[in-house]
């Protein structure tokens, strides 16, 4: 069948099935996470469900390797097309020898991979966006033609670094495309107790520079925004606020019980625009993808996280000459 307009454009055939398949791998791997932490198996897990396709979008309209990415813990979609295998993702679960983020020594979530181009984040929220513009400034002034992608939740731009970082960014015109992934939660703070602009995208008027909000339960949509802003950064022309509205399908994370301040029935109205769902049904109105096809990717996504969990339970915990890994520097181990 052939692909409509926009499809043509912008995503081939191939790239829409990747797509496919690493949103649904995060999401089984994601589930799975929840049943090992309801199980006592794993102390703590912070969740991508309902971001998939913000993330895939985004994702895909960099050069996977070459240029840089600085995501924050709900991005497990992102790291995953980054190249972070299911293994090392239960790894860092389990707090397990060989996991790349830091050795196991950083919380679940805290992503990283030297080998891709993942930059190490902290917990205190916002601090990967200095970092973002810093590593845009030595691109700049290397005159490399990489770009730096960095997210970060709607909450956490009401953070002093986040407006630092994107105010020199636009100074400068750093190739740095700053994301909001909007799921209007700071864990229970609503977007309107934590800022009195209806767009966090607005915010980029007061700092010089384009804003823009995307539907972000749409891959494809956001693909192409973030194209364009890869298209600006790269062109010279400076960084980007995308602001990508998505759902929060989860409570904050494995630590949270939202029921104390999230209606129930909130939570049952975004099952009917999951995401996954959504792109599932694109791809099979599109001819990409047939029922019989989507059981077999499934089965396949279901056999990989078993095999992972199977493979980081048995893995030892790191040894104490690991205790100071480095994370991001010099030689290292794994990742
Ligand atoms: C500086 C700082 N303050 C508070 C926290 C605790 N904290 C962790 S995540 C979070 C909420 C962040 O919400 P948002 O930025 O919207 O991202 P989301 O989790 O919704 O994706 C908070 C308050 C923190 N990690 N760092
Ligand atoms: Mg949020």
């Amino acid at each position: 069948m052939e692909l409509t307009e926009q499809l043509q454009v912008e995503l081939n055939r191939e790239n829409l099935l990747e797509m496919y398949w690493l949103m649904l791998l995060s999401r089984r791997l994601d589930e799975r996470a929840w049943v090992l932490h309801r199980q006592g198996k794993i102390a703590f897990h912070i969740s991508a469900i309902g971001h998939e396709a913000a993330q895939i979008g985004a994702i895909f309209a960099i050069r996977r390797g070459q240029d840089w990415l600085l995501p924050y813990y709900r991005d497990l979609t992102m790291v995953l097309a980054m190249g972070l295998t299911p293994r090392e993702f239960m790894l860092g679960l389990m707090g397990r020898q060989g996991e790349p983020s830091s050795g196991a020594r950083q919380m679940p979530s805290h992503w990283s991979l030297k080998r891709a181009k993942v930059v190490s984040h902290s917990s205190p929220v916002a601090t990967q966006t200095p970092h973002a513009s810093g590593i845009g400034f030595a691109i700049k002034l290397r005159g490399d033609d990489a770009v730096v992608l960095t997210t970060i939740g709607e909450g956490s731009t009401s953070q002093g670094e986040w407006y630092e970082a994107v105010n020199w960014a636009a100074i400068h015109k750093l190739p740095v495309i700053f994301m909001i992934e909007n799921n209007i939660y700071a864990i229970s703070v609503r977007q309107d107790r934590q800022m009195a602009v209806p767009r966090v995208a607005d915010k980029a008027l007061g700092l010089g520079l384009p804003g823009v909000t995307v539907d972000g339960l749409d891959a494809i949509e956001v693909h192409r925004v973030v194209s364009e802003a890869v298209a600006r950064a790269r062109g010279g022309d400076g960084p980007t606020i995308v602001e990508a509205t998505v759902h929060r399908m989860t409570p904050h994370s494995s630590d949270d019980d939202d029921r104390t301040y999230r209606p129930r029935a909130e939570m049952e109205a975004l099952k009917a625009q999951d995401p996954l769902d959504l792109f599932r049904s694109r791809l099979m109105g599109e001819g990409l993808l047939t029922e019989k096809a989507e059981a077999e990717i499934n089965e396949r996504a279901k056999a990989e996280v078993e095999e992972a969990v199977a493979y980081a339970t048995q893995a030892p915990y790191p040894d104490v000459s690991e205790a100071t890994y480095p994370v991001f520097s010099g030689d290292r181990h794994h990742g």
